[in-house]
């Protein structure tokens, strides 16, 4: 976000099943370093939840989900919270695809920004947490019952 970021940003955040495992990476860049998040980003102006968590998918692990297998979930949660010490507002969406036969793998398009994507179990998630997905796990999330 940009110097004068007075206003709330809408963040959304893809939760990409495959059988029992959720796709999380982990971050290499100064927001959240060295946490394992959801692949996900900035909402753009005029983009739909769906088209946004398409977009962000493709362009985080290459992998092509038609926007109408993204599902709405609604886990959402509106923070206002301290970035570099200026008062920053996200209300976070969350959306969920189920992997399918053919869909591919994964791959690290943005390694300045991810070391890595892998499957990962709900119940046994890998530490630590990037903070919106840490929230809301210990809020009692969980995709594959939402
Ligand atoms: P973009 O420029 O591609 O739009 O964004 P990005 O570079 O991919 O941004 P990001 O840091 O991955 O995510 C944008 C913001 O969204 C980040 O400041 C924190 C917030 N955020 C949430 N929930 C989630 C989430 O579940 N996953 C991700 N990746 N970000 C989230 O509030
Ligand atoms: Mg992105
Ligand atoms: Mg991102």
């Amino acid at each position: 976000q940009t110097e004068a970021a007075a206003a709330p940003t809408v963040a959304v955040g893809v939760c990409l099943l495959k059988g029992e495992k959720v796709l999380l990476g982990r971050r290499c860049c100064s927001l959240g370093y060295f946490t394992f998040s959801l692949p996900g980003g900035h909402l753009e102006l005029g983009e739909s939840f769906e088209e946004c968590a398409a977009r962000e998918l493709k362009e985080e692990t290459g992998l092509d989900i038609d926007k109408k297998r993204m599902e709405f979930l609604t886990a959402t949660t509106n923070k206002l919270l301290l970035e570099g010490g200026k008062p920053c507002q996200y209300a976070s969406v969350c959306m969920r695809a189920v992997m399918e036969h053919g869909d591919g793998e994964p791959q690290n398009v943005e390694p300045e920004l991810c070391d890595g994507w892998d499957w990962y179990e709900w119940d046994n998630l890998p530490k630590p947490l990037f903070r919106p997905l840490h929230n809301a796990v210990r809020a009692g999330f969980n995709p594959f019952h939402a």
